[in-house]
């Protein structure tokens, strides 16, 4: 057999298994969507309400066109759907509907903590493009200007958010290489401190 013969049959298999692939058992809601009609809207949050409530007509694990109330209802975005967690994804919910500000994008909730060894974190002029949490137990030295979001003013697919814990120290020198001084900007993007607001 030759080379190209073996090229075409493992392309020709290739082919099969991309065929023979299961498709996805569930449509995927849009984030909100537990009725998955195509449509966030207040009856979606009603849907929520139900649940926090602990009403018999949510059923979680039909939620979301069946994959479950996780896939599509967690709207403050921290993982958490217990009753105890939905508070925050009714909030949510409900400013979302109502086009009220929240402090993350809807599905999207606090960043991963930022890696600071020993301590103590030194942070150069540069754009932060996604969320992310600056933890207490972290100095963080600003030595430039920082900007939540494109200097540029690029809006991103998800709206960067810092997360600064209750009690975080954080430093600004004067003295640093870039020539505005050192300063930590915001380009109409946001920033949380202390314990996130839920809405
Ligand atoms: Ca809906
Ligand atoms: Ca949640």
């Amino acid at each position: 057999m030759t080379n190209s013969w073996k090229k075409l049959l493992f392309g020709v298999a290739a082919a099969l298994l991309v065929a023979a692939a299961p498709a996805s058992t569930y449509a995927a809601a849009g984030c909100g969507d537990l009725n998955n009609d195509g449509v966030f809207n207040a009856s979606d949050c009603l849907i929520l309400a139900q649940c926090l409530a602990g009403l018999p007509s949510c059923t979680p694990a039909t939620l979301c066109g069946g994959a479950g109330l996780a896939s599509c209802g967690d709207m403050f975005g921290d993982g958490d759907v217990s009753v105890s967690g939905l508070g925050a994804d009714l909030s949510v919910c409900n400013d979302t509907v109502a086009k009220l500000p929240t402090t993350y994008d809807a599905c999207h909730g606090p960043g991963p903590v930022i890696s600071c060894p020993g301590g103590n974190l030194t942070l150069h002029s540069q754009d932060i493009l996604t969320s992310q949490t600056w933890p207490a137990s972290c100095k963080i030295l600003i030595d430039g200007t920082v900007y939540i979001g494109d200097h540029t003013g690029v809006l991103q697919p998800v709206t960067p958010v810092i997360k600064i814990e209750k009690g975080s120290v954080i430093h600004s020198l004067t003295g640093g290489a870039d020539p505005d001084g050192g300063s930590a900007d915001h380009h109409d993007q946001r920033q949380s401190a202390g314990c996130p607001r839920a809405g």
